[in-house]
């Protein structure tokens, strides 16, 4: 059967703003579920359904004015239990946080008990929970979305506790991110064309997805970077001696693999690298495996690749698995589990150029290492300038963290590591 809901009698009330519609045409709702909030100068008031069944038309927006007699919505009612006339439901002055209530008149049927959030498909759906108005107004307040609040109340209502819970609890969070109310400048669209001919192409998915991730870690992370260089004349030709060994088997000997064993033997040494912290801000989960990812260059953008258990690795077996993960990364055939799990990151822009750059921090790793091309220099040794092969590199490291002492520390250790290939390969 059809039936019209109206505004019922709201005493001096007149012409009030609906601030929340809390149903949608084709929910399921029962008697005194809430079905939309008015707010006045002086109150909120929860207008709560007179019928149980199911909502067929809305006939008002959020934004709109009413006023009694003013059609809410129709419902198409179902089994009995409708409230004999509407009355005024719950007006919130702010200060009391009284249960919602709905006046009963003698003969009346016990009404249906407010199911108990989160409902799957009726009126206190997750995106109508169960609330009384100075909750919900404290909640408007402070920016609380209730459908994230858990109610410890009688059917899982929420409390004026459980928004302060919430709150604590996000703010928490927030200390190991960028300080609460940080607000960016929106980006303003600029019409180019007015200055010459443009394009416009959408970026591609693997750089929208590692775009919102740089930009967090950006943003939430105090970067330092340090950088330093290593004479790997002698890594060079211990390379190169051992080049035609790994064509043979079937991939090249690079640099990266190298970088990848030396930075593991820098990572046992200061473990505070190999780390990440936890959301409160407030520990350090100190890692005991060694996953390195290294990005990789592809034409539709950046990914990481992870190589796990790295101190496991012998040189050629990290020679190989780059390379297989490389052409796995360039066919665009890695799978999650070839991205997840690392500990620390390699960026090699090497094999392109450059003397240095500052990588951004792989959250929520801690630190990242850059390496760029090396060239012949020269070096005073002993007395007399000597042509040798230095690496340059940089490590970006997350400053809550590791202090700059032992940025340089870690740097320090990597160069004498890549400088002394007796010593990396033991
Ligand atoms: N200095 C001098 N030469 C280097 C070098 C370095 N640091 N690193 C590599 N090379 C040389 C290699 O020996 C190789 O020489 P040959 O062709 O003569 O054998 C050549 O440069 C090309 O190497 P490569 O880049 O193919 O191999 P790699 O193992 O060093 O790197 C990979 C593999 C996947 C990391 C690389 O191909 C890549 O994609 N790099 C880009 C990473 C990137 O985009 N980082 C930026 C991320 S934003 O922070």
């Amino acid at each position: 059967m059809l039936k019209q809901v109206l505004v019922p009698d709201l005493g001096d009330f007149k012409q009030i703003d609906i601030i929340e519609v809390m149903v949608a045409p084709g929910a399921q709702i029962s008697v005194e579920d809430p079905i939309i909030l008015l707010e006045s100068e002086k109150a909120a008031i929860e207008i709560p359904s007179p019928y149980q069944g199911m909502v067929k038309k809305l006939h008002v927006v959020l934004g709109d004015k009413v006023s009694e007699g003013d059609l809410i919505l129709t419902m198409d009612v179902t089994g009995s239990g409708a409230i004999t006339e509407q009355k005024l439901p719950t007006v919130d002055d702010t200060t009391p946080e009284p249960e919602p209530i709905v006046e009963r008149h003698a003969g009346d049927k016990e009404l249906s008990p407010p199911p108990v959030p989160p409902a799957s498909n009726n009126g206190r759906s997750r995106h109508n929970p169960h609330a009384s108005p100075a909750v919900r107004s404290i909640s408007r307040e402070l920016g609380v979305d209730l459908t994230q609040v858990k109610g410890s109340g009688p059917r899982g209502r929420i409390l004026k506790e459980d928004v302060q819970v919430f709150v604590k609890a996000a703010m928490a969070r927030n200390r190991s991110g960028p300080a609460p109310g940080l607000i960016l400048p929106e980006t303003q669209a600029i019409d180019f064309s007015r200055f010459g001919q443009i394009e416009t192409q959408p970026l591609s998915k693997i750089k929208t997805i590692s775009g919102a991730h740089l930009h967090s870690s950006w943003l939430k992370v105090p970067h330092v970077t340090q950088f330093d260089e290593a004479d790997i004349t002698e890594l060079e030709e211990f390379r190169k001696e051992h080049l035609k060994d790994a064509v043979d088997q079937g991939f090249k000997l690079t640099l990266l693999a190298f970088m990848i064993k030396a930075s593991v033997t820098a990572l046992k040494r200061f473990p505070q690298f190999n780390s990440s912290l936890d959301p409160s801000g407030e520990n350090l989960i100190l890692k005991k495996y060694y996953n390195i990812g290294f990005a990789v260059d592809t034409p539709s953008g950046l990914v990481v690749p992870v190589i796990k258990d790295v101190e496991q690795k012998g040189l050629f077996d990290l020679a190989e698995e780059l390379e297989q993960l490389s052409a796995k990364a360039r066919d665009r055939r890695l799978g999650k589990s070839d991205m997840e799990g690392g500990s620390f990151t390699i960026s090699s822009l090497g094999g392109i150029g450059g003397t240095a750059f500052t990588p951004i921090v792989n959250t929520p790793e801690v630190a990242i290492l850059g390496v760029s091309r090396a060239t012949m220099k020269p070096v005073y040794i002993d007395g007399e300038f000597v042509p040798r092969l230095i690496l340059p590199f940089s490590l970006s490291y997350d400053h809550r963290v590791i202090d700059g002492a032992d940025g340089a520390r870690f740097t320090h250790h990597l160069s004498t590591e890549l400088s002394d290939i007796r010593k990396l390969l033991l």
